[in-house]
């Protein structure tokens, strides 16, 4: 099958560039990131309601991350509902007690001991918040259901929109991943074609939130880049 001819709009027409002088670009940079080194993960949230709207839009703008094919291999469950945030508390509970009890090797644990976490989430249930990302593996709408193409990078690149989205918004957030997360497909009604990948916790921190010491550790540009 030969492939379709594919249209083009001309960039000029979306009117979407718009082409900074240096010191501009350089200004910008800066600022974003001066304002990326404000976010902070937290695990102490504040019960305070933060409007759906709000969320909605940062839901929007990850949508608009790039992804395999366009075939935009992500679905969001946003969950307020107090009913179903404890039933995700209780179940994620339920894994983090195998995880941390049996489960994890020392190693893991070890690596994971300066963060101070343990089998407890009651965030899960205080923050206004969760919002569940779902992968698929299979494509849908008008591209039928063919497969998904870097379905974790597209996704891990949605969720690094949606929380920059938040964190811009004013919001702190959380990344979760239970392990395994095979119960939010039950919990949330999603298929089995769809992958849980993570869930984030959005809201306001608690007045008394706290960040780990060894989350502020992080490293040097120099450590983690290369120029050549
Ligand atoms: N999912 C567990 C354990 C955990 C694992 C990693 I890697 C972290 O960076 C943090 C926690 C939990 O949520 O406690």
């Amino acid at each position: 099958m030969s492939a379709q001819h594919p249209a083009f709009t001309p960039l000029s027409e979306l009117g979407d560039f718009t082409e900074r002088a240096p010191d501009e670009m350089a200004a910008d940079a800066k600022a974003f990131l001066a304002d990326i080194k404000r976010r902070h993960t937290i695990r102490d949230f504040a019960p305070t309601p933060v409007p759906r709207a709000v969320i909605e839009d940062c839901i929007a703008a990850a949508g608009r991350a790039p992804s395999g094919a366009n075939l935009q291999p992500w679905h969001f469950v946003l969950i307020g509902d107090q009913t179903v945030k404890r039933k995700i508390r209780e179940a994620a509970e339920a894994e983090e007690r195998a995880f941390y009890w049996r489960r994890a090797s020392a190693e893991w644990l070890e690596a994971l001991a300066p963060l101070g976490t343990d089998e407890n989430k009651p965030y899960l249930e205080i923050a206004p918040w969760i919002i569940a990302v779902f992968a698929k593996r299979r494509a849908d709408g008008e591209r039928g259901e063919g497969k998904t193409y870097y379905m974790h990078e597209s996704v891990g690149i949605a969720c690094g929109f949606l929380l920059v989205a938040l964190h811009r918004a004013g919001l702190a957030t959380l990344t979760h991943t239970p392990n395994p997360m095979g119960f939010m497909n039950d919990l949330l009604g999603r298929p089995a074609s769809e992958k849980p990948y993570m869930l984030i916790v959005a809201g306001l921190p608690a007045a008394d939130a706290k960040v780990p010491e060894h989350a502020l550790r992080k490293k040097p540009l120099g450590e983690i880049l290369t120029v050549i």
